[in-house]
């Protein structure tokens, strides 16, 4: 038997046998005509289903990544248990990004200064579900939305307004504010390491290439180059329009002002029920759901918004949660958490079946405790406790003598944030938050302060604060702060964790900053200036027999470009002779330098 023309099936349709779903593929189209790619999953013989709503630019087509006939087994592990027949799943790519149509815009801010179009990702939020609540015969006409970091964020922009048939919402680990904590920047502070993000999502309207490497060493690969822009230019990145938008706007001005969705959810508050999601070593959205909710809270929302905050790196949320780098906890507590708070959440909602338990106001877990703790309030200190930087090297609630510790930072050599070698693919980015800091700790450029043994526990409930004062020859420079807890130097249970420096709350500050986000000036040289800054926040009881330290350095590198130490206008485009070493001095005594601990137990 000769065969002529194709082998290729004309219109395949798959039997659907004993599939115990129907998949679609649809263009939604938006007001203005713009038809965004959809992949809609409904349990067969479904009726008066909710429908859960996930928002992506990292295609929908993605999220149901196996041709199975069960839809537990064809959708992606996150979504697993979602996918028992009582919830009709959707997800959606965003304008311009593999299947829909339209332009592309990095998280695309509203309609308004920054956005002259007539569509936007709450507009677009909004039209998805008008069209799934009047296309879909099988649903009770309630939607919930949820996803993480990017599509976390989608999940805020649709809160802005939202459809009357969004009933509930779980933004978890979001992007809210790029500059001040979040994806681009912490504090002013650009982190380079994202730039293969930029290549990834803004070179195609798929998935880009990342930047490629000349070396293995990412600290090499930055070092060589120079500057962030530097570095970013070499690679084609001035055919990138974000990068240019972006790399234009290196302080807190209207772009990011703008663009802060924390500013705007308490312009337009929503009483939708939401859970904000976060992890405690959240390595790319540390910031946004705290933020948010506190602003929330803040508005006089607090009834409907929720906080929590589990053992987790970003996005661990949709993962396995038994373990963060050396620490294991007591089960698997993201599984956990979906199945005993956030489905039975969302069910309350969406189908009216009540929670064996209400939601906390905040639920945060303690993970040197190893349980969840439940709020009614948060913060749970009230207040925050100085705990000064004392001569020797030591650390304590009394204010001492006045004196100062010097270290020489030298832009040639910059603190790693990892041991090195730092492979652009690489797995301890999940967990650099809690790598112990005893590879760091006895550089020259590095501070380390520690009280005694601690002979009682000390809880923290709340967000530490930085509030250093020091001097430098420089012009400009960076301040990382972190809180440590550290292990007694033996640790029967778990032996490699004997002497271990676990980072409970750090962040880097660019010192330029220190009086104005938006209005950087020089540091005068050789005068002693104050550095205030938030640190993430914490629950967590340091335990009898550990210390607490606090560590300062000028530079967590490569994730962040170098501070030239010598003031220039845009530090992304800093010369090769802008940098300088500098001698900086941390200043202590009476009223000066502490970090602010939230106290909530001695
Ligand atoms: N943290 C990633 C991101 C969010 C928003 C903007 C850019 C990047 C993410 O994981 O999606």
């Amino acid at each position: 038997m000769v065969q002529t023309g194709t082998d290729i099936a004309t219109d395949w349709q798959q039997p659907e046998g004993n599939f115990d779903y129907v998949k679609r593929e649809v263009m939604i189209p938006m007001r203005d005509g713009v038809k965004l790619h959809t992949v809609i999953m409904v349990p067969k013989g479904a009726h008066d289903l909710p429908i859960l709503l996930e928002r992506t630019p990292y295609n929908a087509s993605g999220f149901v990544p196996n041709n199975s006939p069960h839809m537990k087994d064809a959708v992606w592990s996150g979504n697993r248990d979602w996918a028992d027949g009582s919830y009709i799943l959707v997800w959606q790519d965003i304008r311009g990004k593999y299947g829909s149509e339209g332009d592309y815009v990095m998280t695309r801010p509203p309609m308004g200064p920054l956005n002259p179009e007539k569509t936007d990702d709450t507009t677009d939020a909004y039209d998805t579900i008008d069209w799934l609540v009047k296309n879909l015969d099988q649903s009770n006409g309630r939607v919930g939305m949820i996803g993480s970091s990017y599509d976390g964020w989608t999940v805020t922009m649709a809160l802005l307004d939202p459809h009357p048939a969004l009933k509930v919402a779980a933004p978890e680990s979001p992007m809210v504010d790029g500059w001040m904590g979040d994806d681009w920047f912490h504090y002013g502070a650009f982190r380079q390491v994202n730039l293969d993000y930029f290549t990834g999502q803004t070179t195609a309207a798929g998935s880009g290439p990342s930047v490629p490497r000349e070396g293995y060493d990412d600290y090499s690969n930055f070092l060589k180059a120079g500057s962030a822009g530097a570095y970013a230019e070499a690679h084609g990145f001035k055919q990138l329009p974000w990068w240019n938008r972006l790399s234009a706007h290196p302080a807190y001005d209207a772009f990011w002002q703008y663009q802060a969705v924390d500013r705007m959810l308490v312009a337009n508050p929503s009483k939708i029920p939401t859970i904000w999601l976060q992890g405690f070593w959240d390595q790319e959205d540390i910031y946004g759901a705290v933020h948010a909710w506190e602003a929330l809270k803040k508005a006089g929302y607090e009834e409907n918004n929720h906080l929590v905050i589990g053992p987790w790196w970003h996005s661990q949320i949709n993962r396995e949660g038994r373990t963060m780098g050396p620490f294991t906890w007591n089960g698997d507590t993201t599984a956990n958490f979906r199945r005993n708070w956030l489905i039975p959440f969302f069910n309350q909602h969406l189908r009216g079946t009540k929670m064996d338990e209400p939601l906390p106001t905040a639920m945060i877990y303690d993970p040197a405790e190893d349980h969840w703790d439940h709020f009614a309030d948060w913060p749970g200190a009230k207040t925050l406790t100085p705990l000064y930087l004392q001569a020797d090297k030591g650390l304590a609630f009394q204010q001492a003598a006045a004196g100062e510790d010097s270290y020489v930072s030298d832009p040639a050599k910059p603190v790693p944030y990892l041991s090195r070698p730092i492979p652009q693919e690489n797995d301890r980015w999940r967990t650099w938050l809690v790598q112990d800091q005893r590879f760091v700790t006895d550089r020259q450029d590095v501070v380390s302060y520690r009280t005694p043994v601690l002979t009682k526990a000390v809880k923290l409930e709340g967000a530490p604060v930085a509030d250093i004062f020091a001097r430098t020859t420089g012009t400009d420079g960076d301040f990382v702060v972190k809180v440590i807890d550290v292990y007694p130097p033996t640790y029967p249970d778990q032996p490699e964790l004997g002497g271990y420096q676990l980072p409970i709350a750090m962040d880097i500050f660019r010192g330029r900053y220190r009086n104005s986000f938006a209005d950087p000036s020089p540091i005068p040289a050789g005068e002693v200036q104050e550095y205030k800054f938030r640190l993430p926040t914490v629950n967590y009881t340091v335990k009898p027999g550990h210390r607490i330290m606090v560590q300062i350095q000028s530079s967590l590198f490569p994730l962040y470009d170098r501070n030239p130490q010598k003031y220039v206008d845009n530090i992304f485009y800093a010369k090769p002779d802008d940098y300088r070493k500098a001698t900086v001095s941390i200043v202590h005594g009476p009223g000066r330098s502490a970090v602010l601990l939230p106290v909530a137990r001695e």
